[in-house]
């Protein structure tokens, strides 16, 4: 079965614009007819307590069949093959991939919370999903448009 997600894309160290681009490439082998929609790519301000480059963000739509589970294998593939270093909780990394949505489902389980438990409060995944998918409703029948405030907008400077 095809399901329709999104992912988000995050990088902070070596290079985080060819770092994004390369997990794009890399994204298609995992989509459905190897199509894939991206959007715009943001630099953000790091969210958290740790001292670190600045982000760039972006978010990835396809459709796919790989399983919830399957798919983080995957990501956590690539992350891997782009020199992600697991250390500090939150802190800079060359490439995160974090599964936003997997169609309408919500999954509770131990390696896996979709929706994203963060996503609802951060400017750099609300507002790159709502430029890929204007009129998308989350799995809590909230309207993605709703949740971005005029500050979220602020926050964010288009690459
Ligand atoms: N990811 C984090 C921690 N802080 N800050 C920004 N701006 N963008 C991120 O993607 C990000 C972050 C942990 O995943
Ligand atoms: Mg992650
Ligand atoms: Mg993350």
């Amino acid at each position: 079965m095809n399901t329709m997600v999104y992912v988000a894309l995050g990088a902070n160290l070596n290079e985080p614009v060819q770092q994004i681009q390369d997990a794009v490439l890399a994204l298609k082998s995992l989509a459905l007819d190897s199509i894939i929609t991206v959007s715009p790519l943001y630099r953000s301000v790091p969210m958290g307590d740790v001292e670190q480059p600045d982000y760039v963000n972006g978010v990835a739509g396809f459709n796919t069949d790989l399983s919830p589970i399957a798919l983080l294998d995957a990501l956590q593939d690539i992350e891997n093959t782009q020199g992600r270093v697991r250390e500090v909780r939150w802190g800079p990394r060359t490439l995160d991939l974090d599964i936003l949505l997997y169609g309408q489902q919500v999954i509770e389980e131990p390696r896996l919370t979709i929706p994203h438990y963060g996503m609802k409060q951060r400017s750099f995944v609300l507002i790159p999903l709502a430029d890929i998918n204007p009129h998308l409703i989350l799995p809590c029948n909230t309207e993605l448009k709703s949740l971005i405030t005029r500050e979220m907008r602020a926050e964010l400077i288009q690459i």
